[in-house]
């Protein structure tokens, strides 16, 4: 529907940073996606709805139209491919690193390097970089336990603390990319909506300038 905006979120840190940012625009949900049920949230603006998703479903939802607007994280962004969509602003939220981590002082084999992640695309895509043969094993979760029972040398993922790698014996060795959460719009509402959409983003874009100013 042409006056309704629909906006993709995932549950826990990026919904928690997100509401307030929505709040300066004066969007508020009706209801915590950490009590509720429900997929799809109301919010104080009828024409509003959140809708609650996996992480990495969230550029999927925008791709194809079914979200006008997301909030994803860059590591997702970068392994979905960003076909269909805009990424419009940097919200500074959910800040991370995308890492390769391994076991500390142990260094990788140079030829025939396994590599667990989630992230098979971006690890794929920065080996090939460096000039590196690597076998990329795909997972969905608990990355850090490949190295430790022998299915990898090293895997590829977000860090934050650094806890649950040490926890795990393990340590980041290579740096790969700087992470926050972007405020992502299909390309088709960009249009369609544009007069929403860019008054949306200029709340947006303040509220992100207040919090973090230069
Ligand atoms: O949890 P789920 O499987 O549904 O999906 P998800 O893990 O992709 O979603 P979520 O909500 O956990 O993360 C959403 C986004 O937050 C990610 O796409 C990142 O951009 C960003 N982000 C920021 C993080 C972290 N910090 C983070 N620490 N995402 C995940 N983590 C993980 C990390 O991989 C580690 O396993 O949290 C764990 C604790 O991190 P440390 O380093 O502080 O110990
Ligand atoms: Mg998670």
């Amino acid at each position: 529907m042409k006056d309704t905006l629909t906006i993709a979120l995932s549950k826990g840190r990026i919904f928690k940073d997100t509401v307030p940012l929505l709040q300066t625009a004066g969007i508020v949900p009706l209801e915590d996606p950490e009590t509720s049920r429900k997929l799809i949230l109301d919010t104080n603006r009828p024409e509003v709805k959140l809708v609650i998703i996996r992480a990495t479903d969230v550029p999927t939802y925008v791709q194809y139209g079914a979200a006008d607007l997301g909030v994803a994280g860059k590591d997702v962004l970068m392994e979905h491919g960003g076909q269909d969509l805009y990424e419009l602003l940097d919200l500074q939220i959910a800040r991370c690193k995308l890492m390769v981590a391994g076991f500390a002082g142990k260094p990788l084999p140079e030829g025939g390097l396994k590599v667990a992640t989630k992230f098979v695309n971006c690890a794929r895509h920065y080996f090939a970089g460096q000039g590196r043969q690597v076998d990329v094993i795909k997972l969905y979760g608990s990355m850090e336990l490949a190295p430790l029972v022998g299915l990898a040398d090293c895997i590829v993922d977000v860090v934050d603390t650094g806890n649950t790698l040490k926890a795990n014996g393990l340590a980041p060795l290579e740096h790969m990319a700087d992470i926050t959460s972007r405020l992502i719009v299909n390309k088709a509402s960009m249009k369609l909506k544009h007069e929403p959409i860019r008054d949306l983003l200029a709340h947006l874009q303040s509220a992100v300038e207040q919090r973090n100013p230069q």
